[in-house]
């Protein structure tokens, strides 16, 4: 193991991949694959969690390798793997769902939410946040770069490290750190910016922008967007002013600028038209590359296959010896190794 610090993250293969899920999570993990020892996961066992059409699934999961390769994941510097290649996600799984409260989960605010929007809740729903504790203990990953909406979860993750250290020995899991960026943690709806951009409604026109939207979709997506009916381009916490707030935000988190320059890009502007169509132009210039990027990836699946199996196989190599020792701690006999293993 090297010295550096370990980073986790995943993302999940449902729905299309949109500016939130980018500038609150992916862009971070491009920007700092040089410091750690990164692992990525696209965690397609997650995605069980709610009903999927199964060749949409599977469609969706290459989809989403060649996105994070064409944003800028570098397979050299980063190891970027399907959860459901390396099988000691689920096993790490049963194991912490053994030393964890069902309360613990009962209480995170996101199975609430999507719990009330199903008829019928699944199981996985529920352990949804103990797979993902799982995923990140099994790498002793010391941070976990994610989007404001995950924090919760994460710190369920550190709750569920603690008490297996108590119970099986202390230290065995590093107790792990979200790390929310300070821009771009949390993207709202451009329909309804009191609400998460969201994967699960990003198929409603004008709610998201995916990435692999057509230039002029953005621009329409974003000449539609909720404003207030006012004339003020100001960042604000105000309700009132939470599309413009927004509009900024996401301008604030693509160009890098601070806020009194950003401001100063738009103090000639005429009303929000102007707003929405300078926002929307950064937006499709950032995207351009990447989109061409994917499609050339797209072309090629074998290769894509190729360089997420390499990845498997580094993760496994952390995560198949970590899960036989919690096996070891938790008291099961392990089976004897293969000959010459
Ligand atoms: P859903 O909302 O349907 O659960 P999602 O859009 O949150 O899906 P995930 O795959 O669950 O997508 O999230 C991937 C990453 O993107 C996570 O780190 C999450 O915190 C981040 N993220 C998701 N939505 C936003 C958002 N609106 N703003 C900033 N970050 C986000
Ligand atoms: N639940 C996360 C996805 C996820 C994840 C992880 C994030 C699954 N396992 C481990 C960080 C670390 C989400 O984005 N909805």
């Amino acid at each position: 193991m090297s010295d550096r610090k370990r980073v986790f993250s995943g993302i999940q293969p449902t729905g299309n991949i949109h500016l939130g899920n980018y500038l609150g999570a992916v862009k971070n993990w491009v920007a700092a694959q040089d410091e750690k020892e990164n692992y990525f996961c696209i965690v397609d066992l997650h995605s069980l969690t709610l009903p999927q059409d199964p060749q949409e699934l599977r469609f969706q999961t290459r989809s989403l390798g060649a996105m994070l390769l064409a944003a800028g994941i570098d397979p050299r510097k980063s190891t970027l793997f399907i959860q459901s290649h390396v099988t000691a996600h689920a096993e790490a799984c049963w194991l912490l769902n053994c030393v964890t409260p069902l309360g613990w989960l009962q209480r995170m605010t996101q199975f609430k939410d999507k719990s009330a929007r199903q008829e019928s809740v699944l199981t996985g729903l529920l352990d949804y946040p103990v797979l993902m504790a799982g995923d990140i203990l099994l790498y002793d990953a010391h941070e976990v770069p994610v989007g404001d909406d995950q924090k919760q979860h994460v710190e369920l993750a550190r709750d569920i490290a603690q008490r297996f250290n108590s119970l099986f020995g202390e230290e065995f899991f590093v107790v792990p750190e979200p790390k929310i960026p300070a821009v771009g943690a949390r993207v709202m709806g451009l329909d309804d910016p009191t609400v998460k951009m969201s994967k699960s409604y990003a198929h409603i026109r004008g709610h998201a922008v995916r990435l692999l939207d057509e230039p002029a979709e953005i621009m329409r997506s974003f000449k539609r967007a909720v404003t207030d009916s006012g004339r003020e381009i100001i960042f604000s916490d105000d309700p009132e002013k939470a599309g413009v707030n927004n509009l900024l935000g996401i301008y604030k988190a693509i160009t890098g600028k601070p806020e009194a320059a950003v401001l100063a890009d738009f103090a000639h502007a005429r009303g929000y038209g102007d707003l929405k169509k300078g926002v929307a132009e950064v937006v499709i210039d950032m995207l351009a590359p990447i989109r061409q990027r994917y499609d050339q990836l797209m072309q090629d699946p074998a290769e894509l296959d190729s360089l997420l199996a390499v990845g498997a196989g580094q993760a496994a190599a952390v995560a198949m010896p970590k899960l036989a020792r919690m096996k070891e701690a938790m008291g099961l006999v392990l089976p004897p190794s293969p000959a010459g293993g």
